[in-house]
């Protein structure tokens, strides 16, 4: 079953093989929690929440289709579908997820410009700040002001982990576990978001960027900054977490 989903990675197979061997190796010795870990979105058929009750809201005819690890993921037709979740980190945080798109974005420089794919855009500038992971147009992903140099529009799986750190202001960009980018975007505590759309961009209609379409999988939100190993673990393992962390 694993070695279907290898040849769509763009990861090199051996590489692959050992993440599994390793994560088959770590879950029989028995997996540990992941601290700081404060929503989990499979997508197995629903917007359930695995961590607590922060279940997301299917908008727009939102469905599922087949995803990572034999599992389902989240399906979007760019066109009203996306996923409406409460807003669970703010400050420091990690977001981490799996997308497979074939989407090309418009033109654009900030993730307030593309297609959002786990975004809280608020339109304008709220009291204490808002934020978003988006496709921008070369298939780049863009968090704040910067975008990755990777594409991901190529119709395979890509692991994506943004991190967040409000003490020196510094956050990042990692696709497939490499560093793509990073910047300094300031102190604000980045808690003017009423809600994070998956799939949805709710301000830019002039450009008709509102809506991604593609498949989204694996969706997980930390409280803290993760460190490059974990980072690394998030984007090898097809069903991310499990030689880190336990399934709730
Ligand atoms: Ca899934
Ligand atoms: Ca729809
Ligand atoms: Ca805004």
């Amino acid at each position: 079953m694993h070695v279907l989903y290898h040849a769509g990675f763009s990861r090199p197979v051996l590489h692959q093989i050992a993440a599994v061997l390793f994560c088959a190796a770590s879950w029989t010795a028995g997996a540990q929690t992941n601290p700081g870990l404060v929503a989990y979105y499979p997508f197995e058929g629903n917007a359930a929440d695995r961590v607590s009750q922060n279940h997301g809201i299917e908008r727009g005819g939102a469905a599922y289709a087949p995803g990572l690890g034999g599992g389902l993921a989240l399906s979007l037709d760019g066109i009203d579908d996306f996923v409406e979740l409460p807003p669970t980190v703010e400050g420091d945080f990690s977001v981490g997820f799996w997308v497979n798109t074939t989407a090309q974005a418009p033109m654009g420089t900030d993730w307030y410009q593309g297609l959002g794919i786990v975004d809280g855009e608020v339109c304008g500038s709220p009291p204490g700040g808002d934020w978003g992971i988006a496709l921008l147009s070369g298939g780049r992903i863009s968090f704040a002001d910067r975008a990755s140099q990777a594409q991901v529009n190529d119709g395979l799986w890509h692991a994506v982990v943004v991190t967040r750190n409000s003490g020196d202001g510094r956050f990042a960009i990692f696709i497939d576990g490499q560093l793509e980018a990073e910047g300094f975007g300031g102190f604000s505590p980045l808690n003017g978001v009423p809600f994070i759309g998956v799939g949805n961009n709710p301000c830019d209609v002039q450009f008709g960027r509102r809506y991604f379409p593609g498949l989204v999988d694996e969706l997980r939100f930390y409280n803290r900054v993760l460190t490059p190993e974990e980072i690394e673990t998030l984007s090898t393992s097809p069903v991310f977490a499990d030689s880190f962390e336990s399934r709730p």
